[in-house]
């Protein structure tokens, strides 16, 4: 994958005058975060520019600025393929891959549009036409700081930019606390808040929103779904689409509280299983060593980042659980290596 010089991306993106930005399926702080962040640049500079999203995001992101200007690709096709396919430019943001976003991601790669991939995930697909890819970045939003820097300058970063973005670095971290969160997130962050990010209720918008059913939800998983394998450093919990009814689950109830276990000493695997329409969602998180993007690679079709992956199973819920129980023996090497 060649590194494509600042002037090859400025060039291209002051000729295009219709962009089309995409990010992955079920959207996160991250995803919403570079996609609006650059969406704010680009209107900036005149252009013709559109969000496009696979599926709805939640609701805990529905207060960033222009989130609701974005075209949900599962509500409008229609509208979503007129737009693809007059766009000059297509920015894939914060995923690599065509197989992710699925009939969307045909659209795209039929479309005569130049394809340029802004993201963090390890192993990007090398069919795009241009990268700006490090994944050592924190976060996507990170990314889109430094290309937005690099085409053009810091003065362009404004007070609506500048918040979308420290959310998606804010979310992609755990709130700065991973070991993602370099000197120089920090040093992004710092400029953000100078460009008028307002940190604290940034906070309080993305975090402080919870239902009462989520809240109870959360408590009902710690307390009766929570199980520690400790002769193996692992956790799990698994939900069925009745309990999620159960609390009312809406899009976004369940984000997070895969984390939790990994708070108890001593237990560097977590997962988080969910049924939902019939399809087995996974979590996995870990602390230090295991990685979690080659487990999820390896045994459940997924992937993501050393520390945090996700997977689809088409088994039931219980034999998706029981396989992850299984392989445990086989990673307790990995598992205890710190
Ligand atoms: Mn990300």
């Amino acid at each position: 994958m060649q590194k494509t010089p600042f002037s090859i991306f400025k060039k291209l993106v002051t000729k295009a005058k219709t962009i089309s930005i995409v990010t992955h399926v079920n959207p996160d702080g991250d995803a919403m975060g570079s996609s609006l962040g650059l969406y704010h640049y680009l209107k900036g500079k005149g252009k013709n520019v559109k969000v496009i999203v696979p599926n709805a995001f939640p609701d805990f992101l529905a207060w960033m600025p222009a989130s609701k200007q974005s075209m949900v690709f599962e509500k409008n096709e229609e509208a979503v393929k007129k737009q693809i396919n007059k766009s000059e430019l297509v920015f894939i943001l914060d995923f690599n891959n065509y197989n992710r976003i699925d009939a969307l991601g045909e659209l795209i790669r039929n479309s005569a549009s130049k394809k340029i991939v802004i993201d963090h995930h390890q192993k990007p697909d090398t069919v795009f036409d241009y990268y700006f890819h490090d994944e050592k970045a924190s976060s996507t939003c990170e990314l889109i700081y430094d290309f937005v820097c690099g085409i053009d300058s810091k003065k362009v970063v404004d007070k609506k930019m500048a918040t979308c973005l420290y959310t998606g670095i804010m979310t992609d971290t755990g709130s700065f606390r991973f070991s993602s969160t370099t000197q120089k997130t920090f040093q992004v962050a710092a400029s953000l808040i100078e460009a008028g990010a307002q940190n604290a209720t940034i906070y309080a918008n993305v975090y402080d929103d919870y239902t009462q059913h989520r809240l109870k939800l959360l408590g009902y998983c710690l307390h009766e779904k929570l199980v520690f394998i400790p002769e193996y450093k692992a956790a799990y919990m698994a939900l069925s689409e009745e309990e999620l009814k159960k609390f009312g689950f809406k899009k976004g109830d369940t984000e997070g509280i895969v984390n939790y276990a990994l708070s108890v000493s001593g237990i560097e695997l977590s997962a988080f299983f969910s049924e939902k329409e019939g399809a087995i969602r996974i979590s996995f998180r870990s602390k230090n060593k295991f990685d979690v993007n080659k487990f999820a690679r390896a045994h459940f079709n997924g992937g993501g980042h050393i520390n945090a992956a996700g997977a689809k199973s088409d088994l039931s819920l219980k034999d998706t659980v029981n396989k992850f129980i299984e392989l445990l023996p086989k990673h307790k090497t990995e598992l205890f290596k710190r």
